[in-house]
Order: structure tokens, then sequence, then C-alpha cells
């Protein structure tokens, strides 16, 4: 079976970048150990409180992100990190030629659950700075610390899915993800819906119409409320994800960061021969203007992207 670094092989020649991705990759390996025996180590709850060791306890978010931090800093070949846990940027390496942005823990607040959760991940061309369209990431992926640890990696090519195995190798189990066209499912969260646009309002009610509905066929309502996993499931089977910018968020611009949420999963979805949108454009097409500027993101299947782009040219 093909593993992590032979795959790396065929999709890239440079052996820097190739790097790059493996030093997230082994990032999450750590982070993956450490979310394992977490209630046992008593480091589920908040920052500011006690272990069972008494030891001050660091909040699994700031844990991860640490991981990430010593992994790249062990990496020259990496130029600056941005962050979600982080309100700047951090200089790593002066010659450096990768930036790259994460989420270390998307999803924290179902850790108390044990649901699904996950790091995130861009890497972008040093040289092009920080602030760079979606479509100028040389790679993008996520690690899914589920029932298997999945890592999700898309370079150029493919998007490819690779299971952990007990001793730590990352085993390609998904050669070419496709996500289904068409599909029966979406994800949003739907007590918002007081706050929503013409448009989500507009998709979403064509939806739960079912058969006998302008939409013309049953759906079902999937919401994890951990975007990995809500991703996880649409790249596997099929489905759209919605946080669309509603009342509430338009002040901000949305929910989900556009640099490491939104463009990393944008790039994985479009490999896998999916779509995503802002509702008005493409997201990797969107021009940031901060490094935790935040966006709407509707992603997935390709026919119910195009059906809520329709609304919203009609909105
Ligand atoms: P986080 O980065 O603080 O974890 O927030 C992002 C998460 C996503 O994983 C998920 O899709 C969304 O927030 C859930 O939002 P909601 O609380 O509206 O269900
Ligand atoms: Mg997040």
């Amino acid at each position: 079976m093909t593993d992590l670094v032979e795959w790396l092989a065929t999709q890239t020649d440079d052996r820097e970048l190739a790097g790059a991705i493996l030093s997230m990759a082994a990032a999450g390996v750590e982070i993956g150990a450490v979310l394992r025996e977490a209630p046992i180590a008593g480091q589920t709850g908040l920052a500011g409180s006690d272990n069972v060791q008494g030891e001050a306890q660091k909040a699994l978010d700031v844990i991860s992100n640490d991981i990430v931090l010593n992994h790249l800093r062990k990496n020259p070949a990496i130029s600056i990190l941005v962050s979600e846990e982080l309100d700047e940027a951090v200089d790593l390496s002066i010659q450096g030629r990768f930036n790259i942005a994460t989420d270390p823990l998307d999803g924290s607040s179902n850790l108390d659950v044990n649901v699904t959760v996950g790091t995130i991940f861009s890497v972008l061309d040093a040289a092009g700075g920080l602030l760079q369209k979606g479509t100028a990431q040389l790679a993008a992926g996520y690690v899914a610390y589920g029932p298997a640890t999945s890592l999700v990696l898309r370079v150029m090519g493919d998007t490819s899915v690779f299971t952990l195995d007990a001793g730590g190798r990352w085993v390609q189990t998904v050669v070419a993800a496709k996500v289904p066209e068409a599909s029966g499912e979406f994800a949003i969260n739907t007590a918002r819906e007081r706050f929503w646009d013409a448009a989500t309002t507009g998709y979403v009610k064509e939806s739960v119409a079912g058969e006998t509905g302008p939409a013309g066929k049953r759906y079902n309502m999937r919401w994890v409320g951990s975007m990995v996993a809500d991703i996880h499931r649409i790249l596997m089977r099929g489905g759209i994800f919605l946080y669309p910018l509603d009342s509430e968020t338009v002040s901000k611009g949305g929910r989900l960061r556009l640099l490491y949420e939104a463009n990393p999963m944008a790039w994985l979805v479009e490999g896998a021969g999916g779509k995503s949108t802002t509702g008005r454009k493409g997201i990797l097409d969107v021009e940031p203007t901060g490094i935790h500027q935040r966006v709407p993101v509707i992603l997935g299947s390709a026919e119910e992207v195009r059906r809520v782009e329709a609304w919203y040219a009609r909105a």
C-alpha cells in the first residue's frame, strides 16, 4: 500500500514542499496521541484549571498550537506561521520558502463529548506574503481525529485520504476522493434560521419540502458542529455544508476564517470535484485583507452548491 512519503513523491518534485506537509502530518500524529488520552490527563476542560497531576492545565487548542509550532520550528523551510490560536503571525525561518496557516484544533467545543475534531492547514509560497487568495495555495489538508485518524491532502492534483496505522505510518486509503455531483444531505446550523438571508432560507425551505417540493427529492440534515467532521462526511459521500453570512455575522464578514478554515477546505473539496462559494463568488477567489479574516462558507456537491448560487443570483 502507498504511504504518505511515496505519494508525495508522485505529487511534487519539491522535496521542501513535501517536507512542509510532512511536518504538519507529524504534528497531527502527536496531537492525535494527546487527544486520545486527554480525558485521563484531565485536559478536556478549559485553560486555567489544574490537571490530575496538579499542573496548570492548558486547553487542548493551546497544546495543539504548541505542537504545531514545535514541529514547524524544526523545519527551516517554513517562513511564517499563521494560527487561529495566535493573534499575530509568527516568524520562523528567514530563509523559509513556505508560509503555513492553520487551525490547530478546529471544533474544540466538541472535545468534551468525544466527537471528531481536526487540524486544518494551508501551505503558501512565502514569496507571495501572508495574504494570498486560495487559488495560490501550494497544498492544503486536514487531520480528522475520529474513530480512525485520517489525513486528507491535496497538493495540485487529486484529493487523497490517508489513515494512520498502529505503527504511526500514514497509509493511503482513498486515492482520489470524489464528492458525488448530487446529494440529498445538507449541513447547516438551523438554530440560526432567524438570522439567515433570503438565499439561505430559500435553499433550505426548498430542500426540506422534500420530493413534492421544487427540489423534487428528499433531504436529510446532518450537523456535527465540527467543520472537519462535517466536511469529511461530505468528501466521502456528498452533501453540502453552509455557514453563510447572516444578520448576526454580517459585521464580521461571516463565522469561519478564510486563511485556515475556508481556503484549505475549498481546495480539498474542489480537488475532489466539488464546488465552493461564498454565495457571491468562489471562496478561492476571495482576496484576503487580514490573517484572521472571516468569510461565508458554502461547499460540497456541485449540484447543491449551484442551487445555492442560483438563490443568491435571485436574491
Ligand atoms: P472554532 O474554530 O472556534 O472551533 O469554530 C469553528 C467551528 C466549526 O468547526 C464549526 O463548523 C462551527 O464552528 C460550528 O458553529 P456553531 O457553533 O454555529 O454550530
Ligand atoms: Mg476553527
